[in-house]
């Protein structure tokens, strides 16, 4: 993508309105634009990020066996009134009347829709496990609606429903959703520490929140310090397998680490003094196990083996996905831009061209930008005609991972430079070795 045909419309000032850096990040790097309280327009980079978090949570909730399907924005009231959720959801709910007058309501979450779905399908044990999850839009009137993404109205959630025959069955799938999260934040280049926490109108007393640690997080967490030193990495889980899934849940959560709702004085002070933190999080995720309380108000019944007519066992399971997007900025950024990860980066590597008009360098690099790009690299080619501080300036606030810059003083000696946005080191190579070494970051065959 050429810069002078794309629409990036970077922000020199800092907006005032934005009180946390993720927040001024995205909207000085032009990726997204206020529509009104709380929700956004997604512009063209921030949109590449959006969809590069979505890929990354459907490729792990197809590694688990989750079923992706996609439900409406708009639900009946009716259903939530058959949930006894439509008066209890109070005015976070935005209610809608359509021109027959009946009441519709913007979804906040879609437990009662899609066990209207399943309790209309699914008859039998034979078909479960089932495991149902959607990225759809969500909205949820919130008071006070801040920090740009981080806590919208609108807002983009993975949402995803267990049913299963017994709650041991459930409990399987509550532990196996906590390992795939662990597996899609830390792809994510994110640390997101399970605590205990409190189900709010969800619903049931079992449930984590995963939570990114930063300064500017909503919620004020306490731990056991042991937590942060755990990772995940790349080890093979066989999702299906009880014990494994089971083995993960103990060691990520048998160290204490809560959020503020089910802090335990008492209890914490049994970790080791030097080992006690009370520090800020970004919530980006919460899983539940829940029992059968919607099974049984929307009748998701299923014959077990002995023929008994029994109610499904349910959890859900949600990831903020446009959340992220700030989240990650908060975790990665320095004082002259954003920083990506190179899984969620809108465009994998930076092209500046030092010498606009110069023939010689342009077309040097219209062959760099046709190899990245049949190497199946995505690149963002800065062929402005700008200074080169300027050129430095914009790439290091929209935080590509990597760039290779070219001018008519290297290519006289055959070289371009390749500078990495993380540790801001140079090295001058020939144009081929930087595409290689670019190719081989992102794990594309030479
Ligand atoms: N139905 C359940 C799980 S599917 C549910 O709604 N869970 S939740 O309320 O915890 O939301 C899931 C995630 O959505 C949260 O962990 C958070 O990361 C994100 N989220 C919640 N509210 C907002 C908001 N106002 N703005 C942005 N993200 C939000």
């Amino acid at each position: 993508m050429r810069l002078s045909r794309y629409f990036l419309p970077v922000l020199k000032e800092t907006p005032a309105e934005a009180q946390i850096v993720s927040h001024r990040l995205m909207l000085r790097a032009g990726m997204i634009r206020q529509a009104s309280a709380g929700i956004y327009s997604w512009l063209p980079l921030g949109y590449r990020v959006l969809r590069n978090i979505e890929r990354i949570v459907h490729e792990e909730q197809a590694r688990a066996g989750h079923i992706p399907v996609l439900m409406p924005t708009l639900q009946s009231a009716d259903l939530w009134r058959q949930s006894g959720r439509y008066d209890a959801y109070g005015p976070e709910m935005l209610r809608i009347r359509d021109r027959h007058d009946r009441d519709m309501l913007y979804g906040p979450t879609n437990e009662e829709m899609i066990t209207e779905i399943v309790a209309a399908y699914v008859n039998s044990y034979r078909s479960l496990p089932l495991t149902l999850y959607h990225i759809q839009w969500k909205f949820r009137d919130e008071m006070r609606p801040r920090f740009g993404v981080m806590r919208g109205r609108e807002f983009l959630m993975k949402d995803g429903y267990n049913f299963d025959l017994s709650k041991e069955a459930a409990l399987h799938a509550y532990n196996r959703h906590l390992v795939s999260y662990l597996r899609t934040y830390e792809r994510m280049g994110l640390q997101a520490i399970p605590m205990r926490a409190d189900s709010g109108p969800i619903g049931g007393d079992y449930t984590h929140e995963f939570l990114v640690l930063a300064e500017t997080g909503e919620s004020e967490v306490f731990y056991d310090s042991e937590v942060t030193d755990l990772t995940f990495g790349d080890r093979d889980i066989d999702y299906d397998d009880w014990d494994q899934c089971q083995g993960v849940l103990e060691e990520f959560t048998s160290r204490y680490a809560r959020t503020d709702e089910t802090h335990d004085e008492a209890v914490f002070d049994k970790v080791p003094e030097a080992r006690r933190r009370s520090a800020r999080g970004i919530e980006v995720g919460q899983i539940f196990y829940f029992g059968t309380a919607y099974s049984e108000s929307l009748g998701a019944f299923v014959q077990n083996e002995a023929g008994e007519r029994v109610p499904l066992h349910m959890g859900s399971h949600g990831i903020g996905v446009s959340r992220l997007a700030g989240a990650i900025i908060e975790a990665s950024h320095d004082d002259r831009g954003i920083i990506w990860p190179e899984a969620v980066t809108p465009f994998q590597v930076g092209l500046v061209n030092l010498r606009q008009g110069d023939s010689a360098t342009d077309a040097a690099c219209h062959g760099i930008e046709l190899a990245l790009e049949k190497r199946g690299l995505s690149v963002l080619y800065d062929d402005r005609e700008e200074r080169a501080g300027a050129k430095f300036a914009t790439m290091d606030l929209i935080g590509l991972p990597w760039r290779i810059t070219v001018g008519p003083r290297g290519l006289e000696k055959n070289v371009v430079e390749l500078t990495s946005r993380r540790t801001g080191e140079s090295e001058e190579m020939s144009a081929e070795a930087a595409i290689d070494r670019v190719a081989g970051i992102y794990g594309l065959a030479p």
